[in-house]
């Protein structure tokens, strides 16, 4: 019972400290705990399943890697993610449409280059043809935020695309 209440208030905490509303009222505050949010499913119900193995996730779902969707939201939705969990980007390749906007998938090192989408020391980790066919995988393996980001624009795809999102990955399942 301990270790199950100090893991929740520590996934808490993180949760809060990744989107960085630490500093806001956010009790009372739908954006923060999502529509609905009820101790019996959603949200909370993740952490405590331990039947369900490493998961591999398609970001943005049905939407995938695009110009416009709330990743921010969605990986709030969709979490929490574990050590071990792969992420899966998909994105069509570049066409000589000029309508189509190619995309890619950088990891911005620190909080603050995330919060300003500034990509100047980011890392880039897939092109705009590698979202391609079965789409670009990245797996979380190490215990520390990991901000995602599209790097298209000069930042104008993160900025204005909502083309980005926090992920601090938990340990593991362990109960
Ligand atoms: C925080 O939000 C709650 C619920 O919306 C509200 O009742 C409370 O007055 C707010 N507190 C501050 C300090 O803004
Ligand atoms: C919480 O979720 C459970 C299971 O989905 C549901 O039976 C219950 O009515 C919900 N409670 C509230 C307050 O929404
Ligand atoms: C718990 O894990 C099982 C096995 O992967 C899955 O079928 C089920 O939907 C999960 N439940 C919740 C509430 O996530
Ligand atoms: C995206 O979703 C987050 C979390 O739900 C929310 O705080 C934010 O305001 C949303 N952004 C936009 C532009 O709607
Ligand atoms: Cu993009």
């Amino acid at each position: 019972m301990g270790i199950r209440n100090e893991f929740l208030l520590f996934v808490l905490v993180v949760s809060m400290l990744e989107l960085g509303l630490a500093n806001k009222n956010f009790t009372g505050s739908p954006e923060f705990w999502g529509p609905g949010f009820n101790h019996t499913d959603g949200w909370f119900q993740g952490h405590l399943n331990a039947t369900r193995g490493p998961r591999k996730i398609i970001v943005g779902g049905s939407n995938k890697w695009g110009f416009g969707f709330n990743y921010t939201d969605w990986a709030l939705k969709n979490g929490p993610f574990y050590i071990g969990d792969s992420l899966v980007f998909k994105f069509d390749p570049p066409t000589s449409d000029p309508n189509s906007h190619p995309h890619s998938v950088y990891l911005i090192r620190t909080y603050r280059s995330f919060m300003n989408c500034d990509l100047k020391k980011a890392k880039k980790i897939a092109g705009s043809l590698d979202g391609a066919g079965q789409g670009f995988t990245f797996r979380l393996r190490t215990w520390r935020p990991h901000y995602f980001a599209c790097g298209e624009k000069n930042g104008l795809h993160c900025n204005m695309g909502l083309m980005k999102f926090p992920i601090f990955p938990l340990i593991s399942r362990w109960y």
